[in-house]
């Protein structure tokens, strides 16, 4: 991991090491002025209610400057912490006092804060929240593969929806808007677009006038809570006795008086106003893996260049403005109260996503002397923050490449790559703009986004098709639920005669998932609307404030709606059908009923029977036996997300990005017939099954190549890791060999990539003494953690990932 470098970043650093890896707090502030407002505007509009709601946040809640911070705001109190959306929620928050002692990401509160959510906060939500709401229109059907309690909170683990822990999909603003603009005059257009509504008409009258007015208070609001911070700088600037500290505190006030209301003139308000941003939007909702930073090293180039030129900013201070930004943004955690989103989202995660590099909307190279500050501050300062994303693209220069080479080989898993080779065409095929997909900004763990014109807002579902391997072996049951008939009853797998009666059974169970899946998300989409809205967000899109409709309509003229569907096991899956079609069918090594057994007991006494399993050719080898397998499957996906997200005018595609829940969906899933034993993790996203992969990185990369259907636009991102031994990069030459590595990647149009540079030594290591290894940082799914922060599975489930040591 990256070496210390605390000389010249002494502010940075003290700010870090006063939270760093503390135990987070809950802030109960936002929950409380939320629902004061919210109980007094019952009956109105839910976009008027929502901007009055935050309008009275930002009257009321606390302000805070972060001691030494250069730059002013937070959403809770100093330190780590996270906040509480009782909209999502607040039905169950009872649980809060436990969260302490909870196994994975406790957070503190204390018992009067407890005291004032149960008996002032939860009460007015209980009946109200969409997590209810979502429990109570589930079907029966689809509650047997969604729930495995009555309250809604336990998942199955096998079609698992991620709405009732989230306001929305993770979002990227249009930053830029906002530093060219300021709020004073976004306000001005929303008063102009309300002057100009036909006031006869009914619709106009009641849909669209509420939406404006909503608008308009929005920007005031933000406003105001940024004023707020001015009075504080400039108090604290009075009682400050150190000279330069005054100084930066008065500085802070006189930018904070005029961001976000105005335009941004130089580097240090295009910060203020992008950061004031950032923090106003969690207030707003609840978006699961954060609201991402966009395109930071091109919105920000203007005012870098024109203040470097004129000499009021050094890099170094850029630098030191930046990284302060990084550790804000650290001390925002995101909160997940709910068991299942909590299991989905370890290590603390949230990751912020800043985009550097790729193309202009001309389609020209985008690299420039930001981007290269933003690797700089990665390679030299330590944290986990922000999760940085390079867009890579055939004509990415060489030294782009080699500097991002550099930083992966620190070994802290960033930058992670995204491929514009595989997202522009792709996402142009699905009718976006060519200019606007150009200018895509990384979202999440790998997705990408539009700012203006995408508006798909719906938390996906998450799909386990390893239980429709499971369910296969079982007759449409699964061990962990006994004799209930979770799938399809499919029949006895020992059997099965052929090939092709096996595979048709599988097809059924996965098909039987899909459906499920697909209905679920129908019923999310339909209800979100009722219980969400998200003012902020849609006073920054171009087509809500055209239309006039808050971003979590369920269709808005003109908008894209690009989400997905999960695809988690991919790799068990592929494996298992590899197997089962090699060693039974074709070769007859074994035969149905030898393997039924043996997966029953977890291969107990049935160790030659796994042995056989695990010689099936397996994917991540490039071996054409196993990927041709893999891209079959994802055709069954994709002709199944084409026919049902057509008919709906939506883009429900299939992904393969897990975060962390191969972990909790492999602990459902018994033994499989690659060899898996029971209640292990499954593989991660689109990457091979752990220890299969066993002809080095290109192979892997090659496998990916060849089970994509690459004629099909049914499809969004597959994230894929790979983990490599230190020793493999050593050096200039291990640099070249990562360059080329990623040029064949890009070749290949393959949609993203990131790695693990890392001896398994030293995570059993660290395993043992965590102490030792606090900072060592590990790539998960899409974000960095620390590894001591993570439940001994997820570490599991790093250390037994492949180690290529040759490239
Ligand atoms: C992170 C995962 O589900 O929020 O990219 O899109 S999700």
């Amino acid at each position: 991991n990256s070496v210390d470098t605390r000389e010249g970043r002494e502010r940075v650093y003290e700010m870090l090491d006063s939270f760093h890896m503390t135990t987070p707090f809950i802030d109960i502030e936002r929950a409380r002025f939320f629902t004061e407002s919210m109980k007094k505007t019952e009956g109105q509009p839910l976009v008027l209610r929502w901007a009055k709601a935050l309008k009275n946040c930002a009257e009321k809640m606390s302000v805070y400057i972060t001691p030494k911070s250069l730059i002013a705001g937070r959403s809770g109190k100093l330190g780590r912490y996270g906040i509480l959306y009782p909209e999502i929620d607040g039905d169950f928050y009872s649980i809060l006092k436990d969260l302490d002692k909870r196994e994975k990401s406790p957070f503190k509160i204390t018992p009067e804060e407890v005291d004032i959510v149960v008996n002032e906060i939860a009460p007015y939500w209980e009946g109200k929240t969409y997590h209810e709401h979502l429990n109570g229109a589930m079907p029966d059907d689809l509650r047997g593969v969604t729930y495995d309690d009555d309250h809604g909170l336990k998942s199955k683990f096998v079609v698992s929806e991620t709405s009732s822990y989230r306001s929305a999909l993770q979002w990227v603003h249009d930053y830029d808007k906002v530093l060219k603009r300021g709020f004073n005059d976004i306000k001005r257009e929303a008063l102009e677009k309300m002057a100009e509504l036909d006031a006869e008409s009914p619709v106009q009258t009641w849909e669209k006038r509420p939406f404006y007015e909503a608008m308009v208070i929005i920007c005031d609001a933000i406003v105001l809570w940024a004023r707020r911070h001015a009075d504080l700088a400039r108090e604290q600037a009075e009682a400050e006795t150190d000279k330069i500290r005054k100084a930066e505190l008065l500085a802070m006030a006189d930018r904070c008086e005029r961001m976000p209301a105005e335009p941004a003139k130089d580097f240090r308000d295009a910060i203020q106003s992008q950061w004031f941003v950032q923090m106003f939007s969690r207030i707003e909702q609840k978006a699961s893996a954060i609201i991402s930073n966009g395109r930071m090293d091109q919105y920000l180039l203007p005012f870098y260049e024109q203040d470097i030129k004129a000499g009021i900013l050094t890099p170094e201070q850029a630098k030191e403005l930046l990284e302060n930004m990084w550790v804000e943004m650290a001390q925002f955690i995101d909160l997940y109260i709910n068991p299942t989103g909590n299991e989905f989202n370890e290590g603390y995660a949230h990751w912020e996503a800043v985009t550097i590099g790729g193309q202009t909307p001309d389609g020209d190279d985008a690299t420039n002397e930001l981007t290269y500050l933003f690797l700089e501050s990665k390679r030299e300062f330590p944290l986990n923050y922000p999760d940085l994303a390079t867009r890579i693209h055939s004509n990415s220069p060489e030294r782009f490449l080699a500097e991002i080479a550099e930083t992966i080989k620190d070994g802290s898993g960033f930058p992670k790559l995204i491929n514009d080779e595989e997202i522009i065409p792709l996402y142009t095929a699905k009718g976006a703009p060519l200019d606007q997909a150009m200018d895509y900004s990384v979202s999440g763990c790998t997705e990408a986004r539009m700012p203006n014109c995408e508006t798909y807002t719906s938390g996906c579902v998450y799909i386990n098709f390893a239980t429709a391997m499971e369910m296969t072996m079982h007759n449409g049951r699964m061990l962990k639920y006994g004799e209930e008939v979770v799938g399809l009853e499919t029949g006895e797998a020992g059997e099965f005669k052929s090939w092709d009666e096996f595979y048709e059974a599988y097809l059924k169970q996965h098909n039987n998932l899909l459906v499920k899946a697909f209905r679920q998300q129908y019923i999310v989409d339909s209800l979100r609307p009722e219980h969400f809205a998200s003012p902020l967000a849609s006073v920054l899109h171009d087509l809500c404030m055209k239309e006039g409709m808050d971003l979590q309509s369920q269709t808005i003229p003109g908008g894209l709606e690009y989400s997905y569907f999960e695809f988690l096991g991919y790799g068990t899956v592929v494996d298992s059908l590899s197997a089962i079609k090699k060693l039974v069918f074709e070769d007859k090594k074994l035969t149905m009923q030898e393997v039924v057994d043996a997966l029953k007991v977890n291969f107990e006494g049935h160790e030659e029977t796994r042995e056989i399993l695990r010689s099936a050719p397996c994917y991540g080898n490039n071996d054409s036996y196993a990927d041709a397998i893999a891209k079959k499957i994802d055709c069954v996906c994709q002709e199944y997300a084409h026919k049902y997200s057509e008919e709906r005018g939506v883009n429900l595609d299939v992904r393969y990005v897990p975060i962390t829940s191969h972990v909790p969906f492999g602990k459902v899933v018994s033994a499989t017939p690659n060899g898996r034993e029971a209640w292990t993790a499954l593989s991660d996203g689109a990457s091979a099954s752990h220890g299969a992969d066993q002809k080095g990185p290109t192979a892997v990369l090659m496998s990916n190549y060849h089970s994509k259907n690459r004629g099909m636009k049914n499809r969004a991102s597959r994230l894929l890791n790979v983990k490599l031994s230190p020793k493999v990069v050593e050096g200039e030459a291990g640099t070249q060999k990562l360059v080329d590595l990623i040029r064949t990647w890009c070749d290949l149009h393959l949609w993203h990539l990131q790695f693990n540079i890392i001896n398994k030594k030293t995570l059993l290591e660290a395993q043992a003494n965590p102490d030792k290894y606090r900072s060592l940082l590990v790539r998960i799914a899409g974000y960095s953690a620390y590894f001591c922060d993570l439940s001994r599975d997820l570490q599991n489930d790093i250390i037994n990932r492949t180690e290529h040591v040759q490239m």
